[in-house]
């Protein structure tokens, strides 16, 4: 199966960054597209992707639906380990989709079985290793655990994806449940672990980092085009002689 899609014109014209109102409309076009229990299940997809991952509990789906404003997006499963499958949201205004989300099984769940958290971590780690198309991802801690050894096993083996573009987010959830200074300490110290990636507190019950984040995500999807460079054949076309004049005389400082 493959989506096909293609990019809205008036937006691909004007990629700044929106305001949080507009990236908040944009991520509440949020729909299921599909969910696969393996790799090969998954669709091929030809608009950036954003995987969320972390540990169960640690409030992926409440942060996606929080994210979305949609309530049952992704199941805020009170009975964490249940959602063991990739599920895919498309993205987009006027049902032209121009990102997906990909929601992938929490980890480290302790009633799970050893095979079964292994076959997990197996797929988890194939899908952020090798997923064509693969944008950023989106790993949610949870502040008083800190990044724990699988979060770091996650970092460690994405590492060189984000060393050569892979954009990569971490957020730290439940932000209400600390305090101000306990907050700015995660922040600090969790910015020291993220291996260059971004940090943001985040609470769904209090709406912090909402918008910021919906920014953000906005802008690892539209990036802006970079404006094509002058060639010297273009350059040396339209003027040649302006152009000359630029340079410095040979041998001269
Ligand atoms: N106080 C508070 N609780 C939260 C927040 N986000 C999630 N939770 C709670 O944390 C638990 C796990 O959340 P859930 O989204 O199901 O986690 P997941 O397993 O990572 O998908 C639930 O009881 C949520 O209500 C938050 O921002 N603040
Ligand atoms: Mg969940």
């Amino acid at each position: 199966m493959s989506i096909k899609t293609q990019l809205p014109v008036a937006e691909s014209a004007t990629n700044a960054v929106p305001d949080a109102k507009q990236a908040l409309g944009w991520m509440h076009t949020a729909r299921f597209l599909t969910t696969a229990a393996q790799l090969d299940q998954l669709p091929t997809v030809d608009v950036p992707e954003i995987a969320f991952v972390g540990r169960s509990n640690a409030g992926k789906s409440t942060c996606i639906n929080t994210l979305t404003q949609q309530k049952q997006l992704a199941f805020a499963s009170k009975k964490p380990g249940r959602t063991q499958h990739i599920n895919l949201f498309a993205l987009g205004r006027q049902g032209v989709t121009d990102a997906v989300l990909a929601d992938l099984p929490g980890y480290g769940y302790a009633a799970v079985s050893r095979s079964d958290k292994l076959r997990w971590q197996r797929v988890m780690l194939n899908y952020l290793v090798s997923r064509p198309g693969l944008t950023g991802i989106v790993l949610l801690c949870d502040p008083r655990l800190g990044m724990t050894e699988l979060d770091e096993a996650l970092l460690e083996a994405v590492r060189p994806r984000v060393e050569q573009g892979l954009k990569f987010l971490v957020i730290l959830t439940k932000a209400d449940k600390l305090t101000r200074s306990e907050q700015a300490k995660a922040l600090s110290i969790t910015r020291l672990n993220a291996g260059g990636g971004e940090v943001r507190l985040f609470s769904a019950l209090k709406k912090q980092g909402v918008d910021d984040v919906a920014q953000l995500l906005w802008q690892w999807t539209h990036p802006v085009a970079p404006t094509a460079p002058e060639t010297p054949d273009s350059a040396a076309a339209a003027s040649p002689e302006s152009d000359a004049s630029q340079l410095d005389e040979p041998g001269e400082d």
